[in-house]
């Protein structure tokens, strides 16, 4: 079967037959650089060919704080709009073939057709994320005061329903992961029973992790603060490392980067739960204050890269690692397919660099206590300019070499705004 195209192959083509000499020559001076540090350029750019991180169904909508929201025209309306503006992003950058459906934001009313929707596009399903931080229409009972760790049976219950209707509706998708982010939590001091919320949560999460199928994970992800302000059930890596162990094998935790404490040092955070195999997925946006959902690797690159030094460093010493990658953000000022497309790359662009590190000698400086040289090699691979590598990734899978300016020329969203009236009662998703 072939790919459905969003943009015209010969508009990218053009553009491309532009970019290739210079693209070739800096490539050239590239790979001779690092092959006089012994490594083949080659290699890594076939390995930044296979980099691939899921785009979330609610990223594709102009997002929005809890003061306004300020949508663009030709935004999408529903899930088929969604997942054709990530073909969109696919096609051009080449490095997000899957989608992360929200439920019910995303719920489709048949399955089996957006399946084969998004397969005519070069594009699968992700892990799915359930909702119980919202009360949905028509919906029984309230989780005002939480979902999974609520005081009252019946409201448990309930959300354990729904976490299970998810995993239903994604074995029709063909996906293969829940994740469960609760907003439960307390404003006041006194509020909560901290270790009764705990225990409750823990008996409503092996509830759902026993509706999972076999091959299936289940992934828990943490955040400190908010909707909840004074404490929230799954705070930090330790509950969430607890709550995994204590839930069964499959159950891993999810680390986002905006979802914790300013200058928490995440990477170490990566290395213990891969430690102990309990590091299951990574939901990658950038912070300055909290969690803002901005683009990935716009505010600390430095950060993204050393949680990729932890990541390849994992992958060679457990070659079955393969955690769950998603963007993660809130694009509130730019079109959301711009700010997916560069933010995959910058994460693309984060593991390409951290390839390049020289393991066996940063291990002598780790070794023999050379401080200095330790952090300085660390240091020579972040400092490499790698666009080359990802250009010529991107060329070689058919991609944009330049993929935002093919997209501005292709018109794609001036053609969505004709094709896609804004409806009235446009949903508030891009607000997590
Ligand atoms: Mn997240």
């Amino acid at each position: 079967m072939t790919t459905k195209t969003m943009i015209d192959t010969q508009l990218i083509a053009d553009q491309n037959a532009e970019l290739k000499n210079a693209l070739d020559s800096e490539y050239a001076a590239l790979g001779e650089k690092l092959a006089r540090a012994g490594q083949n350029i080659d290699a890594i750019t076939e390995q930044a060919t296979h980099f691939a991180i899921a785009l979330p169904s609610w990223g594709l909508g102009t997002g929005g704080t809890r003061f306004a929201r300020f949508p663009e025209a030709g935004e999408p309306r529903n899930v088929y709009e969604k997942v054709s503006d990530c073909a969109v992003v696919n096609q051009l950058g080449q490095a997000t073939p899957a989608v992360s459906l929200h439920i019910p934001w995303d719920t489709p009313s048949d399955p089996a057709e957006l399946r084969q929707f998004a397969d005519e596009r070069g594009l699968h399903f992700d892990a799915m994320n359930s909702n119980s931080f919202q009360n949905q229409k028509d919906q029984a009972l309230s989780y005002k005061y939480g979902s999974l760790s609520h005081s009252d049976r019946a409201v448990r219950d309930q959300a354990v329903e729904h976490n299970i209707e998810v995993i239903e509706l994604g074995r029709k998708l063909g996906s293969n992961a829940l994740t469960v982010w609760v907003g439960d939590g307390s404003n006041f001091p006194g509020q909560q029973h901290f270790s009764r919320a705990f225990s409750r949560y823990l008996d409503s999460a092996s509830a759902i992790y026993n509706a999972l199928p076999d091959d299936w994970s289940m992934q828990l992800e943490h955040k400190i603060f908010e909707p909840a302000f004074y404490s929230t059930v799954i705070q930090d890596w330790g509950s969430s490392y607890l709550a995994a162990t204590h839930i069964g094998e499959r159950c891993k935790c999810l680390v986002d980067l905006g979802h914790h404490a300013p200058n928490v040092n995440i990477e170490m955070i990566v290395s213990r739960l891969a430690q102990f195999g309990k590091l299951g997925g990574f939901h990658f946006n950038d912070s300055k204050y909290g969690d803002d959902d901005l683009d990935s690797g716009s505010i600390n690159p430095y950060q993204l890269f050393l949680v990729f030094n932890e990541l390849v460093d994992i992958k060679l010493n457990q070659p079955s690692f393969a955690p769950f990658y998603m963007l993660d953000q809130s694009h509130n000022v730019t079109d959301p397919i711009e700010s997916l497309i560069y933010s995959a790359a910058e994460v693309q662009r984060a593991y390409v660099k951290a390839l390049l590190i020289d393991r066996n000698a940063l291990e002598g400086y780790q070794d023999g206590n050379d401080a200095l040289m330790a952090q300085g090699t660390l240091k020579a691979a972040y400092n490499l300019d790698v666009e080359p590598i990802l250009q010529m990734a991107r060329l070689r899978s058919n991609g944009a070499i330049n993929p935002i300016n093919a997209y501005r020329a292709s018109g794609y969203r001036e053609q969505c705004g004709k094709d896609r009236p804004a409806s009235k009662n446009s949903s508030g998703s891009g607000i997590v």
